[in-house]
């Protein structure tokens, strides 16, 4: 058995454990922030048989776009700030990041 992690942006993660669910797949949603932007973000926690993560990952790709997000960098408290330059940066984020793990054991109480 698999545990697919999936981190995707909060835009898709509604059509994302609604297309699971149809499929028969269980997931759990949480609501997590990325580190990077500190803006929300949603991550799934997929339990599946090992030859259902190929399609558990078809679904999260047809589902999760790439979008690109304006970041401002904050100023630097108490550090130089002549040579800071303000400037909203692109950043592109998603579709989706994935992690898939072993799972040793998988109880149900
Ligand atoms: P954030 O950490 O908020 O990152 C959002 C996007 O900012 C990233 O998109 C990436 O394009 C950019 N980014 C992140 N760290 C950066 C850095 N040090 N320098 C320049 N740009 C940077 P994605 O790569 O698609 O990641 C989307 C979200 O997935 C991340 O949100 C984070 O919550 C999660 N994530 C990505 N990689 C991860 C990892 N190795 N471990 C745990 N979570 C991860």
């Amino acid at each position: 058995m698999k545990l697919v992690i999936a981190v995707v942006q909060d835009k898709d993660a509604l059509r994302l454990v609604e297309a699971l669910v149809e499929e028969g797949f269980q997931a759990t949603k949480l609501a997590t922030t990325g580190g990077f932007l500190k803006a929300g973000n949603t991550t799934l926690l997929v339990g599946v048989a090992s030859h259902q993560v190929g399609r558990v990952l078809e679904i999260i790709k047809k589902i999760c776009r790439p979008r690109d997000e304006l970041v401002t960098p904050v100023t630097p408290i108490g550090g130089p700030t002549d040579s800071f330059v303000p400037y909203p940066v692109e950043v592109t984020v998603g579709g989706a990041t994935v992690f898939v793990l072993n799972v040793e054991k998988f109880i149900k109480i």
